[in-house]
């Protein structure tokens, strides 16, 4: 066994840009406190911000620490692990466990926050827009504020909102405002929803190790299977940890859906415009935040296109310097490997090109 290799990654043919990292305002942390100390508590949050609030672990400690700060902490650990530019976005479940007006006034806050933390080091960091689905129209209005007065290009959505999935008709909004000021969605993981979770969680697989890739695949697909993305074609979802598995998918989805359709089961399984597949290779883009694994990388570029994989560390959930080491020595050819780390992300989130 060798030891993981720490080492300060040195200057590369391209900029690393980490697309799924994670910032949580202190005042973000009151709130969850007071959710938290209320008599029924969602098990999945209990779960989640629970342990990570309370435990004394390490993993515990680092992880918030490092979470409120968009300073020199995080600046330091992105300089440390070769990081030249982080998306930073609001940590799950972000304002989804809230009630509706706290939701919506949060979210605004934490916003403001982030651009604040952008605007103090522009080149190291660019911001996604926090929304509450919980209030569609709302949703609306912050991404049209997000963009034309925070100059975000991107918003971020932690799945399932009390239960409750965007491929719900009353949710289509969101996804108006998002196909017209061309802001890509970030569908990220949450726990599974109070009347999924129990299967997971009496096994501790509720959270990162795999329910949240179940739950946010699971939701993916509905908005597939919806017609969502036969509304609004133009539409982009991104999904970490290698597209929540769906890639591996495709040939099964393809196959069975079709199927389903032909065979009229189900009412709710109406005809696609295209097969579940094609969706995936023209309305969604895949981090491998959390997957440093050559093999599923190079399958998903395979599936979707070398355009559409692009880097995430996940920080401060899995900031793991060797990681970057063992991406960087992927036998990748030195085009693609510059689209992963670089130009898909420069391109997607409209950060202005930069030279090295
Ligand atoms: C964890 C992982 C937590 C990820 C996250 O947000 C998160 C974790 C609260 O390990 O508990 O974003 N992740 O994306 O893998
Ligand atoms: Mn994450």
């Amino acid at each position: 066994m060798s030891l993981p290799n720490t080492q300060r990654p040195g200057k590369a043919p391209y900029l690393r840009i980490a697309t799924e990292e994670a910032f949580c305002p202190s005042e973000m942390l009151d709130i969850y406190r007071n959710i938290l100390a209320q008599p029924h508590v969602d098990p999945g949050f209990q779960s989640l911000m629970g342990f990570y609030m309370s435990s004394p672990s390490e993993r515990a400690k680092h992880i918030m620490r490092c979470l409120t700060d968009l300073d020199q902490v995080r600046l330091g650990h992105m300089d440390d692990a070769g990081i030249d530019m982080q998306i930073i976005a609001l940590t799950s479940p972000g304002v989804q466990c809230m009630d509706t007006a706290t939701a919506v006034s949060f979210a605004k806050f934490a916003n403001d926050e982030l651009a604040e933390g952008v605007r103090r080091h522009p080149t190291r960091f660019a911001g996604m827009i926090a929304i509450a689905p919980q209030d569609p129209a709302a949703a609306a209005q912050e991404i049209e504020r997000g963009v034309n007065k925070l100059g975000m290009n991107s918003v971020i959505i932690n799945s399932h909102t009390h239960g409750e999935y965007l491929s719900d008709l009353k949710f289509w909004e969101i996804f108006e405002a998002a196909q017209a000021h061309d802001t890509p969605i970030y569908l990220h993981p949450n726990t599974p929803p109070a009347n999924m979770i129990q299967p997971f969680l009496e096994s501790g697989l509720d959270g990162a190790v795999y329910g949240f890739g179940v739950e946010t695949g699971l939701h993916a697909l509905k908005l597939i299977t919806s017609g969502v993305f036969d509304r609004f074609p133009k539409l982009q979802v991104i999904l970490g940890h290698m597209g929540e598995a769906l890639p591996f998918w495709a040939y099964r989805l393809d196959y069975m859906h079709a199927a389903t359709v032909r065979s009229n089961r189900y009412e709710s399984v109406k005809p696609l415009k295209r097969k579940p597949s094609d969706y995936l290779r023209d309305n969604f883009h895949i981090t491998c935040s959390g997957m440093a694994w050559h093999k599923a990388i190079a399958f998903t570029q395979d599936v979707v296109g070398e355009g559409r994989v692009l880097y995430a560390m996940d920080y401060p959930y899995q900031y793991a310097i060797d990681e970057v080491h063992a991406l960087d020595g992927m036998d990748m050819n030195p085009a693609a490997k510059k689209k992963f780390y670089q130009s898909n992300a420069e391109a997607l989130f409209k950060i202005p090109a930069r030279t090295l």
